[in-house]
């Protein structure tokens, strides 16, 4: 049996719902471009970046555009997101996060972010969650997308724990796959059938629990 002695968060999908503010932004991104963006086509952009997220949207809408202006049209999803998301409150964490990340504490497990989002600061503080991490990796400090492992392993260099002593709690198959990379264990949020590769999947942590995080 491991001894974990970390645990290793994404943000979207496990914390919050921001999914549904990514999507707003980016279907009023697309209709200013004419054209449709579904919810069913925002599924693929949960966990990917936000450069990675444009250039899905622009194959959707079968747009071409230069560097500078794929620049411009992300500054302006990325306004409308934080318009949106500067808005949240504690009431949008979902249900058991706060009171596994206070049973972890309790516990002496180290807690860090390791999220995609350049917004991460923004939306922790929104949620008064920011000081329960001890410590916090995001899309400003990575220069690799999930399913590369850098985030996850520079959240343990930066707990100053092992890969093999961490837990990654992820909702997208990028974020899974970067997990294991590291070489860490890794919890699936959401549904068996489409978390592949995931060591132990939760439908939300509301199941999470202490005891249930050694393998
Ligand atoms: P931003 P996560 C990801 O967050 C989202 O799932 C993804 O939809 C988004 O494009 C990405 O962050 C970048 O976000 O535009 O705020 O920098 O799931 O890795 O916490
Ligand atoms: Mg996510």
């Amino acid at each position: 049996m491991s001894k974990i002695k970390a645990c290793l968060f994404d943000l979207d999908g496990v914390v919050v719902d921001t999914a549904k503010y990514h999507y707003l932004a980016w279907e009023r991104l697309a209709s200013s471009l004419g054209f449709n963006f579904t919810k069913k086509d925002n599924e693929r952009l949960k966990g990917v970046s936000r450069m990675k997220s444009l250039e899905i949207l622009l194959s959707i809408g079968n747009i071409k555009a230069c560097d500078s202006e794929k620049l411009k049209m992300a500054q302006q999803k990325n306004n409308w997101y934080v318009e949106y998301i500067s808005k949240l409150d504690s009431k949008e964490i979902l249900p058991g996060v706060k009171n596994f990340l206070i049973e972890l504490r309790q516990n002496g497990i180290k807690i860090a972010l390791g999220s995609a989002s350049k917004n991460s600061m923004l939306i922790l503080n929104n949620l008064n969650l920011t000081s329960y991490f001890d410590a916090i990796v995001d899309g400003n400090k990575v220069s690799k997308a999930k399913p590369d492992p850098e985030v996850f392993l520079l959240g343990a260099s930066e707990l100053k724990v092992q890969p093999l002593e961490c837990v990654v709690f992820e909702d997208a198959q990028a974020g899974i796959d970067a997990a294991k990379a590291a070489n860490m264990k890794v919890i699936g949020i959401g549904q068996k059938d489409v978390l592949l590769n995931a060591d132990k999947v939760f439908e939300g942590l509301r199941d999470a629990h202490i005891d249930l995080i050694e393998f």
